[in-house]
């Protein structure tokens, strides 16, 4: 018999939906819109207001109401099994705020199937935009934040993360302090992921830890509010965030409004929401301690999981709650895909030509070294952009590609070693990770096994697997490798095995390499 959950992804640009069916192992359903296009009276260009101030990214709150309805429509008339549905999940784009005012409990408690969700709840907000991931400008809301919680260190420690100009809490100081009165007027601060499962529940709903964490406000340790980082960023916050919750809590049946408008099942139950890079660690199947992915894209992504709370002295790595239990970490190098073609173009190779360099090249590079810092870089911080080449000639043009990705992977495996464990095996997915001989150097540099995951939707497929693991978890015990089971394996025969060898130059020359980059960073900071 079938076992359907639904997933629903609230990204920057889209809102997509997959219904998985936990009996076959298959997704049954999927279905996707764009915010531009399924709701152009908003006015958004790839999902988001941008302002005469390039710092300042918002997107209408509204519209994600008005895109769940869309969506709910789309997925009845197309015949998605939502009558059978037995519980559904969520996650949103992560740091992103939603402010409502006093009336936004009744109005989700009493939502009418008669009018649309917007009809419903256009009077429930207390600030028409909300400050999404994408918004940088809070850089002094950040200063002062650490310097109220008594220090940077003590920050990252307690909350997992330094403070991020996207993050909420500078976010939510801010909004206190340039609009005093609305922020008076607002009486709950929810995150994109509470905000959409408490239209689904028709209440106020909790925060997971992994979205939690993504606001400076969260204690890392314990999972709860942080009483100093609460009062370090605005006054009253206490009273209007929602509880932290499990992220496996069952938040009650789907109100009546989806029941009855577009035949979800009645006692389908709604399940937290969380953020999408945690709820992508799910959909990649990284349910136990240890496992790690790497996605090779624009940006090079390393995602670990810890049962462990560890923080990073160095504030590089994000660390979330996973919505496994335990932690999760988010590393992010922003000189990926970008780099990689900056050094083919440079030498006019196309990619097969790129990749006959990586194999005529030894590992270690014959202590080539290069820093690919294009783009001022995330991780380690650089100001100033530049490359860097150590005991390399810019006129080796095979030597200069094996150097980009040895320095990329050998980046990653240093500003990871904070977390106290090194991969048994690794996942790599995205456009880069077709690329047999970049993932022999990842093998090589890291000292494991890497496979390969295709995926294009890991952060729904993740909240309909969180659904299906919360549904079960609340009649009994389930394990999560059970959960994932035949949704999440790798691409079979993708596995690259390190070698010995190789491995052995690179337990070696990650210290010249740590070298370069301590006298790199010196330079490029000045
Ligand atoms: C993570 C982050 C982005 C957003 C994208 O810290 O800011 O990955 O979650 O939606």
């Amino acid at each position: 018999m079938s076992e359907y959950f639904l997933g629903l992804d609230s990204s920057t640009q889209s809102l997509t939906a997959i219904v998985i069916d936990l009996a076959t192992r298959k997704i049954a359903f999927e279905a996707s819109l764009n915010f531009d296009a399924a709701c152009p009276r908003f006015g958004t260009k790839n999902g988001v207001l941008r302002d005469a101030d390039p710092r300042v990214v918002h997107a209408p709150p509204l519209m994600w109401v008005e895109a769940l309805d869309k969506l709910f429509a789309q997925l009845k008339e197309k015949g998605a099994p939502l009558a059978q549905v037995k519980a559904i999940a969520g996650s949103g784009q992560q740091h992103g705020s939603v402010y409502l005012n006093k009336f936004a409990p009744a109005a989700l408690a009493a939502l009418d199937p008669a009018r649309p969700l917007t009809d419903n709840l256009d009077h429930v907000f207390s600030r028409s935009t909300s400050p999404i991931w994408m918004d940088s400008s809070t850089s002094l809301e950040c200063d002062e934040i650490t310097a109220g919680f008594g220090g940077r260190a003590e920050l990252i420690a307690a909350t997992g993360s330094a403070a991020f100009e996207r993050f909420s809490g500078p976010q939510i100081r801010k909004f206190a302090e340039h609009d005093p009165k609305a922020y008076g007027e607002t009486a709950h601060i929810a995150l994109v992921s509470s905000f959409m499962a408490s239209i689904l529940a028709g209440k106020i709903a909790p925060l997971d830890p992994g979205d939690g964490a993504g606001m400076n406000l969260m204690d890392i340790a314990t999972k709860q509010w942080n009483a100093a980082a609460l009062n370090a960023t605005a006054p009253e916050l206490a009273k209007k965030l929602p509880p932290l919750a499990p992220s496996w809590q069952v938040i009650g049946p789907v109100h009546g409004y989806f029941a009855k408008k577009y035949g979800v099942a009645p006692d389908a139950q709604c399940v937290a929401w969380s953020g999408d890079n945690p709820c992508s660690v799910i959909g990649l199947g990284l349910v136990e301690a240890g496992q790690t992915a790497i996605s090779l894209g624009t940006s090079d992504t390393y995602f670990g999981t810890m049962s462990e709370c560890r923080t990073d002295p160095n504030g590089e790595g994000h660390v979330f709650g996973s919505p496994a239990g335990g932690y999760m970490t988010l590393i992010c190098f922003k000189n990926g895909s970008l780099a990689r073609e900056k050094v083919r173009d440079l030498y006019k190779l196309s990619w097969p030509e790129f990749s006959a360099a990586l194999r005529a090249t030894p590992p270690g590079n014959n202590g080539g070294i290069m820093l690919p810092w294009f783009d001022p870089e995330i991780t380690p911080r650089v100001l100033k952009p530049g490359i860097h080449r150590i005991n390399l000639s810019a006129a080796d043009a095979a030597a200069n590609c094996r150097a980009v990705v040895e320095g990329q992977m050998l980046s990653m495996r240093l500003h990871s070693q904070w977390m106290g464990l090194r991969p048994t095996k690794i996942f790599a997915t995205g456009g880069a990770s077709a690329n047999s001989e970049i993932m022999q150097i990842m093998a090589d540099v890291m000292g494991c096994p890497v496979y390969r995951i295709e995926t294009t939707a890991s952060a729904a497929l993740g909240a309909a697997l969180r659904a299906a693991h919360a549904w079960h978890a609340a009649r009994g015990t389930v394990a999560w490798p059970h959960i994932v089971r035949g949704f999440t394996e790798p691409v079979s025969g993708s596995e690259i095995k390190p070698r010995s060898d190789a491995v052995a130059v690179y337990d070696k020359h990650i210290h010249a390499y740590a070298a370069a980059e301590r006298q790199g960073l010196l330079t490029a900071n000045g």
